[in-house]
């Protein structure tokens, strides 16, 4: 029997903190993956929706249709309970173009100076979208609860990781390796759901 051509599964991310992340929690599934990387003339991903699963499918749509391949895409953000849900959806995005993520954590912990450790609480959510060629597209959904630090610790993750409190480890995300994040993070429970569609999808 021939082997099968594996499938290209193309990450729909301009971000490498995040990509990193996909790429290991991917690593036993039967795909190839690609990064933006491999596919240059990729125009810069929609990002335009008010919600997590409107804009994780945009970009990736977008990206399937610009390549011809099935493509994945994580939306995901931060949202803290004392400021109504902010930073959410905008998470990347609400000090504008030019802020680092030093900025945004540093803004966060401002907001919250003073507050007592039980008014702290925040969650990460993350959807994942899959998205093939021919217009088919599902989403699947993580999230992963803990509250905002004092000041940043650690220097794993990214974005808001140093900030990010995990309860049960009583350590920031930031300074938890990386195979615990990939186990207890909003991605990786994101893509444990996704987990039996992409295996469906490689059977073809
Ligand atoms: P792409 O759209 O290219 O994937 P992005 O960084 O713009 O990259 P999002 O719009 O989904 O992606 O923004 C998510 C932001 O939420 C991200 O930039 C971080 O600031 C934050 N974030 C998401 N997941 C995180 C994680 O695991 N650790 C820390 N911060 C995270």
């Amino acid at each position: 029997m021939a082997d099968r051509t594996p499938l290209v599964l193309v990450l729909a991310t301009r971000n490498r903190g995040k990509a990193r992340e996909l790429e290991a929690l991917l690593a036993d599934l039967p795909v190839r993956v690609r990064t933006l990387d491999d596919y240059p003339d990729v125009p810069v991903l929609p990002e335009v929706g008010r919600t997590f699963a409107e804009n994780a499918v945009g970009k990736a749509v977008a990206v399937a249709q610009a390549t011809g391949q099935v493509a994945l895409a994580d939306d995901s953000g931060l949202e803290v309970d004392a400021l109504g849900g902010a930073p959410g959806v905008d998470s990347a995005t609400f000090l504008g173009p030019a802020a680092s993520d030093d900025d945004r954590n540093r803004w966060v912990l401002a907001r919250l100076r003073g507050l007592a450790e039980g008014l702290r609480t925040a969650r990460y959510r993350a959807v994942i979208a899959v998205a093939s060629p021919g217009g088919a597209v599902r989403t699947f959904e993580g999230a992963c609860e803990g509250r905002i630090a004092e000041g940043p610790r650690g220097e794993g993750g990214f974005g808001y990781d140093p900030i990010f409190i995990v309860p049960a480890y009583g350590r920031t995300m930031a300074e938890l390796p990386p195979e615990v994040k990939n186990q207890i993070s909003h991605r990786a429970k994101a893509l444990a759901a996704a987990r039996a569609y992409l295996v469906e999808l490689a059977a073809g």
